[in-house]
């Protein structure tokens, strides 16, 4: 399918909304917040917009309704409705890849069918669904037992990446829901301590490992899922224990079996489902598992109502395309080189790190969809906490030092875990920080309050400093379904601004090769020959002295 139409629209700098956006800074640089407020009682009220179970305040953002506007018209000059109905249509927008981008036929309800290629690609998803469902139900049941019958009472999902920092994060931002009386760990780092620290307490007999991995040859996936089938075996002695102690989520079959694991017992996915992009696909498996398949068709309903709003709410009351544009705005015209995101919620405490997966990797990108080099920012650095915690660390800097760091704040009307007035300390503590950084103290408000005269200049908080307030009612697989999609969208709507491909990964492909001409080097019993830069070449030695001392 043609991808043409959205390949050969102008560079950036070249449309006519860049060129008044670029302008229109030269105004917006110089006013505070404090004056956005005082012009516009009504400010607080009016630049919010709801969709999903989700509210947004993005009042407090350096812009007016003219930035709106210009904004909106940048992103109709970009193509994003056609992007984005093409992305809805399975048109393979992932050029460098020639690939569909379907993670949204994932949580399409079975009563919808999405026609790619020939193929409903929906009926599939839930056929993958339902023998997913069945799974977990005989494993949480005890019906599934091990190789010596006994119960399975720990998951162990081992996978890298997109394989594993959706699950993870799921898993404990979903632990409220999780079947306590199992153990679910998560294993991904080649580094052998990984390895140990995850199985050292865990009973082969009652353990079952779910290797994920799309392409079920990546280096590190494979060599935990070989030590583990060591570990296993070492314990239940018969080849015929991998059988019970392992299953496989993966689209390539042909791998699955040579590894020893039987299709009977495969998850399968599709190679239009990107990796960052996963976890609601089989790759969630171990997220089932933890919470059960009622539960995890939750999550996906939640994904698919910011699915429909993304593709139905108009732009200004859309949050995903608000919160994308924002982000450019942030990113090049004011030069923010970070955003922050933080969770007032302690059970999402891993969704920077996957943000920084879906963030980063998707929009860290150097040329346009048709290979010509960008001449302005692409995606910025994701980083981020939970609140409170972040606040006695380093928070100090988004308030007073020098650089401009748009944060999104994320917050809960009710807590899980109701516990004296702790949830309406934390809750003003979203609050607080908004209202500081927007407004931050004036040297006159500073002498008020009978400071020393040499220490009001250390007082002064600048302000002016932009936030999102995103609330939702309560933590659950539903909120937490739309909250990630409302990501995923904002990532799209981003990248179809800067007209740069976010669905490949080029740029994790050289390490990962060169990586594999280092370890027989490594390994080596005799002196390798090396042929690396200088540097290179002497650290190999040093290490391979090192370890040997
Ligand atoms: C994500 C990337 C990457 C991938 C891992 C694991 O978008 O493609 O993070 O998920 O490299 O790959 P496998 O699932 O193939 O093991």
């Amino acid at each position: 399918m043609s991808t043409s139409a959205t390949t050969s629209i102008p560079m950036l700098r070249e449309r006519p909304a860049w060129k008044a956006l670029s302008k229109h800074y030269e105004e917006i640089r110089t006013r505070h917040l404090r004056e956005l407020f005082a012009e516009d009682h009504a400010r607080g009220e009016r630049l919010v917009a709801e969709g999903a179970g989700l509210f947004l305040d993005y009042s407090k953002n350096r812009i007016t309704d003219e930035t709106v506007k210009l904004l909106r018209q940048l992103a109709d000059e970009s193509g994003l409705a056609d992007r984005t109905a093409a992305m809805f249509r399975g048109e393979r927008i992932n050029v460098s890849e020639n690939r569909s981008v379907l993670h949204i036929a994932l949580r399409m309800p079975k009563s919808e069918s999405l026609i790619v290629d020939g193929v409903d690609v929906v009926a599939e998803v839930h056929e993958v669904l339902e023998r997913m469902a069945e799974f977990s139900e005989r494993v949480r049941s005890g019906a599934w037992t091990g190789h010596t019958g006994k119960p399975i009472r720990s998951v162990v999902n081992i996978g890298i990446g997109g394989s594993d920092l959706g699950p993870v994060m799921a898993y404990e931002a979903l632990r409220h829901y999780s079947n306590r009386e199992m153990t679910f760990r998560f294993l991904s780092n080649v580094d052998s301590t990984d390895f140990v620290e995850a199985t050292r307490d865990l009973d082969p007999e009652q353990t079952l490992f779910i290797v994920s991995s799309k392409t079920f040859t990546t280096l590190e996936t494979m060599t935990n899922a070989r030590s583990a089938r060591d570990w296993a075996l070492a314990a239940l002695g018969d080849e015929a224990a991998v059988a019970k102690h392992f299953v496989a989520v993966s689209t390539n079959a042909e791998k699955v079996t040579e590894f020893g694991i039987d299709t009977e017992n495969m998850f399968g996915f599709w190679e239009w489902v990107g990796g960052r992009y996963s976890m609601d696909s089989a790759i969630g498996l171990s997220t089932m598992l933890a919470i059960g398949p009622e539960r995890f068709r939750e999550l996906l309903a939640g994904f698919h109502d910011m699915d429909e709003h993304f593709r139905g709410a108009p732009p200004e009351r859309n949050l995903p395309v608000l919160m994308g544009l924002l982000a450019v705005w942030y990113s090049d015209f004011f030069g923010a080189q970070t955003v922050g995101v933080m969770p007032y919620e302690q059970y999402l405490k891993r969704f920077p790190a996957y943000l920084q997966q879906l963030t980063m990797e998707s929009n860290g990108k150097h040329v346009t969809l048709d290979g010509r080099p960008v001449d302005y920012d692409t995606g910025a650095i994701y980083w981020g906490e939970p609140g409170t915690n972040g606040q006695h660390s380093f928070y100090q800097l988004i308030h007073q030092g020098t650089r401009l760091i748009p944060v999104d704040l994320i917050g809960f009307a009710k807590t899980l875990n109701p516990l004296r007035d702790h949830h309406d300390l934390l809750m003003s503590n979203v609050f607080a920080q908004a209202e500081a950084l927007a407004f931050g103290r004036t040297e006159a408000e500073v002498r008020e309050e009978g400071t020393d005269e040499a220490i009001v200049p250390h007082r002064v908080m600048e302000g002016n400093r932009p936030t999102n307030v995103i609330l939702a009612g309560q933590l659950t697989p539903r909120s937490l379904g739309a909250l990630i999609a409302l990501y995923e969208h904002s990532v799209f709507t981003q990248g179809v601004i800067w007209n740069i491909d976010s669905f490949d990964q080029w740029g994790v492909e050289l390490g990962k090769a060169l990586a594999q001409r280092i370890i027989p080097e490594l390994e080596s019993e005799s002196e390798p020959e090396l042929s690396h830069d200088s540097s290179t070449n002497a650290l190999i030695r040093r290490y391979r002295t090192m370890k040997r001392g």
